[in-house]
């Protein structure tokens, strides 16, 4: 680290997250144990948390005793305790029921509680307070996401000496929208507390510097907004990707392929499958492309021997009011197409309320014909990454919503207007009758730019711009 002062046992690196990026697995004889989670992030950010005594601050997922900081997977782990009524009131509710909703063009009504807001602050500063602590002088600190907007501004008033960068992974919505909120000036002034400002898509970096303009009357020039007191903070789009190998590893294992087979065959062998997997979430547009397929059958422009689709809707949230209602209606309009389409034995939609590991959604994934990913509004979506990634002789087609961020990358999918029923309808049949000759131009394509834009290139041009080597 820089100035070599002493505050020995401290990181030069340090990520500030809501969750920590391990799970806690209780062993039989009743001792705890961790194990590293398998998201993208922990392994793009791997080799800079080896190489600068990495530390990672954040909720370790249980409202028990918070237990103390210890180092695992080559990581110092730091973990924030929340209480249940902090649970409830910052990340069930601020997080999850007021600014998921809002920054998600208010798909769902955002609900605008004050001991919410009180709750968020609260718990913001505790992880600016623990950020505090860990972090040597002159440290590299990245924050990231929602539920900590205000920890850059706290942290820095803390200490002005640390370099703080902060990404947000879901979108950031137009002035018209985000000016409902009744705390906007203070959440702007919390992300304006890091030197570099980091969203999926261009479009929202725009956002961003058009609401300090508009709700903070700051000057703004190209990326950079100027502070009255003399700061520049950088506002960049860095869009998000998956490790491409590890996962295209898994799709070509032998064992893979075999169970890829036995799902066709467990859903009756038709003669194309459709899949869709998301997070249960009424941003995802899973209920859209359901009602979708299940007009196509009724109309008799697809039949159940032709086309079955498998849905996994992977349980979240379940306790926001929004996710409860979201399930009743996924699940009716399941149970609906089934009684009218399925017959004994093979259901027209195969839904799973689970989750499924790594190898078995990579086996989903070589199962698919058609990937539909139909979400009315997402920062980037992975899973989109995900089928590209596992399509490595090229074959299957991409059906993907102009509104998630990955379609900026993917202009070979077959992009899609999720609220247009027939627009869906119509490219759902393009994509299931898509010529093998098309599909391999298709995707080939799609592959060399996914191949080039993996997860650590992501984490080293954040990183690269943060620390000012920007690659050009
Ligand atoms: C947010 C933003 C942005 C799903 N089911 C299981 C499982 N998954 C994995 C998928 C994928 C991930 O979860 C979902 O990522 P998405 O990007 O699709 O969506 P969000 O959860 O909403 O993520 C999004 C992302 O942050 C990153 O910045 O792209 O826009 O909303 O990786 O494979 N994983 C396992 N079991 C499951 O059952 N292990």
């Amino acid at each position: 680290s820089k100035g070599g002062s002493g505050r020995s046992g401290r990181s030069a690196f340090v990520v500030v997250a809501n969750r920590l990026p391990v799970d806690r697995v209780d062993t039989p004889d009743g001792s705890t144990q961790w194990r590293r989670s398998p998201g993208g992030l922990v392994t793009a950010l791997d080799p800079v948390m080896k190489a600068n005594k990495g530390a990672w601050i954040g909720w370790a997922g249980s409202t028990d005793e918070a237990p103390e900081p210890f180092d695992e997977a080559g990581m110092h782990l730091v973990p924030v305790p929340l209480s249940a009524k902090e649970v409830e009131e910052y990340y069930e509710g601020f997080s999850n029921a007021t600014l998921w909703p809002l920054y998600h063009d208010v798909i769902a009504p955002p609900v605008y509680r004050r001991e919410w807001w009180e709750a968020y602050v609260k718990v913001n500063r505790r992880f600016a307070e623990a950020a505090a602590e860990t972090a040597d002088d002159g440290a590299l600190v990245w924050v990231h996401d929602y539920q900590l907007q205000l920890v850059p501004e706290m942290l820095r008033a803390l200490r002005p000496d640390l370099r703080i960068g902060y990404f947000l992974h879901i979108p950031l919505p137009p002035v018209e929208l985000f000016a409902r909120l009744p705390w906007r000036q203070q959440i702007l002034r919390g992300l304006l507390g890091a030197d570099l400002v980091g969203f999926q898509r261009p479009g929202a970096a725009s956002n961003f510097l058009r609401l300090t303009r508009r709700l903070l009357g700051y000057q703004t020039q190209r990326d950079q907004t100027f502070l009255p007191d003399g700061r520049v903070v950088r506002a960049r789009s860095f869009p998000i990707s998956i490790d491409v190998a590890q996962l295209e590893e898994i799709a070509r294992r032998p064992e893979t392929q075999r169970r890829a087979e036995e799902i066709r065959e467990e859903i009756g062998s038709p003669a194309k499958v459709l899949l869709g997997i998301d997070r249960l979430d009424y941003t995802k547009g899973i209920g859209e492309r359901i009602h979708a397929f299940a007009e196509l059958l009724t109309d008799g422009d697809v039949t159940p021997d032709e086309a079955t689709f498998i849905q996994v809707a992977t349980p979240s949230r379940e306790r926001v009011e929004q996710y409860k209602l979201l399930r009743d209606e996924v699940e009716l309009a399941v149970g609906r197409v089934n009684g009218t389409h399925g017959r004994i034995g093979r259901p027209a939609v195969t839904y799973l309320h689970s989750n499924h590991d790594r190898e078995e959604l990579a086996a989903l994934y070589r199962a698919a014909d058609v990937m539909v990913v139909t979400p009315l509004r997402d920062g980037m979506n992975l899973v989109a990454k995900e089928y590209i990634a596992c399509r490595y002789d090229n074959t299957g087609a991409l059906l993907l919503s102009e509104f998630a961020g990955a379609a900026d990358e993917f202009r070979q999918a077959f992009l899609v207007n999720p609220y247009d029923v027939d627009g869906l309808k119509t490219t759902l049949v393009d994509a299931l009758r898509l010529d093998p000759r098309n599909a391999t131009r298709r995707m080939r394509s799609m592959r060399r730019h996914l191949v080039e834009h993996d997860v650590d290139r992501w984490a080293s041009s954040f990183l690269s711009a943060l620390t000012g080597e920007l690659r050009t």
